[in-house]
């Protein structure tokens, strides 16, 4: 199969960027990362996530995955761009803003909204399926001219080090903020690959910049979770603390958070290298306008009364993965942070109508943070 034909074929699915890469480069590039999550996890950085730990040998050994995998092709979409950034802003009722307006200064813009912020990654439908069926169109392209080859696809939740790979790849370089940087697309996009037992050619490498002596994503990390270079401690991360986290958001944290509802984009939006984003998404269900959106409106999301009602609202997105529970939580938090006294009865309702004990805490410390601040 020549490179012609396959870049062919994974421009026409709507990727941003692909690399394919000999599996004998990765187990390289693997063998160097395994080393650095083991330290990771030695600190603790991974808080309850203890999956990730389970899963280390087949995330680290892709042999173990796929035997006899020889090729790995691995893939971004782009899932956050200028044209969808202005089209969002005004239908929140905000000014109209330039096209490729910093994402820093749109960031700070949504925080005077009584709204709850979506991260970029989760404004559209669920990009493990969306990229998922892609895979699967991919590894049949493959098989239509190779019937006997074997294929295994990931997109996040599989066994894989995604960011190593796609660093062994050539889509991007590792910044301080410890996502894969892309020039010039920046870091707002999904990772996903397909193993394959095919030998096939490998795409030339490109030479990749660095950080240099940037240091804006440690400084402006809400929270402190860029504990070192290179290193995230997940236990103060925001989008580990309202995704992942099942438990209390720790109560000196809460402040810091802000209005962020699900996930954070901090250490991304200050990052030079996305100062000017890609101009489209090229996977339609991926754009904002086909899932959640950039914000929610907090009164609605804390008058969610069910589990069905928030699957309702929700099915289909990445908020399902915060369940009704962890994102009512959320949204107590943005609540106390948002000054918003209109907010009070809200919360107060939602204390006479829950029974979980979590629920009840973190609205009766938003009503406490409001009060205070009257
Ligand atoms: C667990 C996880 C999280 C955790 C922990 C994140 C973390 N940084 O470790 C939490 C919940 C906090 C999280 C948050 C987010 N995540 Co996440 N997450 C994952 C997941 C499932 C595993 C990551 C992991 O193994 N972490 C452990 C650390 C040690 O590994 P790592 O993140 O790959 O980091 C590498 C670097 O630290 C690197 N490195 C950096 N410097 C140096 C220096 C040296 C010398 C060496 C050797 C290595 C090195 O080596 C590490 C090991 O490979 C991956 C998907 C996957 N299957 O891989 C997605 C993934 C990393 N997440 C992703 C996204 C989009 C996000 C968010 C942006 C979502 C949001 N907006 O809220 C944030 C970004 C926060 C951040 N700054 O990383 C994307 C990143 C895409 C990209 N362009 O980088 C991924 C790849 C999912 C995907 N398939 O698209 N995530
Ligand atoms: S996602 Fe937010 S909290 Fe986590 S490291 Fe980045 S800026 Fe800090
Ligand atoms: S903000 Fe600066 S230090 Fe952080 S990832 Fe971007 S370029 Fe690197």
């Amino acid at each position: 199969m020549t490179l012609d034909s396959l870049e062919k074929f994974i421009g026409f699915q709507g990727w941003s960027m692909f690399g394919i890469t000999p599996f004998e480069k990765i187990r390289k590039n693997l063998k160097k990362h395994e080393k650095f999550f083991e330290e990771w996890i030695k600190k603790d950085y991974q808080a309850d996530m203890d999956w990730l730990e389970l899963m280390k040998k087949d995330r680290f050994h892709p042999e173990r995955v796929l035997p006899g995998i020889k090729s790995v092709i691995v893939l971004g979409a782009v899932y956050s761009d200028s044209g969808a950034m202005v089209k969002r802003w005004r239908s929140d009722g905000g000014q109209p803003q330039p096209l490729h307006i910093s994402s820093e200064t749109r960031e700070a813009q949504q925080m005077r909204h009584h709204r709850g912020v979506v991260a970029r990654y989760a404004r559209g439908k669920d990009y493990h399926k969306v990229l998922r069926k892609k895979l699967i169109e991919l590894s049949d392209f493959l098989k239509s001219r190779y019937p006997q080859a074997q294929t295994y696809a990931s997109v996040d939740s599989g066994p894989t080090a995604d960011r190593a790979l796609a660093e062994a790849a050539g889509l991007g370089f590792f910044g301080k903020n410890t996502c894969l940087i892309n020039p010039p697309r920046g870091s707002y996009f999904f990772i996903a690959s397909l193993m394959t037992d095919l030998e096939l050619p490998e795409t030339p490498e490109k030479p990749m910049p660095a950080c240099g002596n940037c240091r804006k994503c440690i400084q402006n990390c809400p929270t402190g979770a860029l504990a070192e270079s290179g290193k995230l401690d997940a236990r103060k991360c925001i989008s580990y603390l309202t995704i992942e986290n099942k438990g209390p958001i720790p109560v000196e944290l809460r402040p810091k958070i802000g209005n962020r509802l699900f996930g954070c984009d901090a250490c991304q939006a200050c990052c030079p290298f996305n100062a000017v984003l890609p101009s489209e998404v090229l996977i339609g269900p991926l754009k904002p306008e086909n899932g959640a959106g950039d914000s929610l409106d907090l009164k609605g999301i804390l008058s969610i009364e069910s589990d069905e009602e928030f699957a309702e609202k929700f099915a289909g997105t990445p908020l399902m993965r915060a369940k009704r529970r962890g994102l009512l939580r959320n949204a107590c938090v943005a609540a106390g942070n948002s000054g918003n006294k209109e907010l009070v009865s809200y919360l107060e309702a939602l204390i006479r109508q829950e029974s979980d004990e979590m629920l009840r805490e973190h609205a009766g410390w938003a009503i406490d943070i409001l009060n205070l601040n009257l």
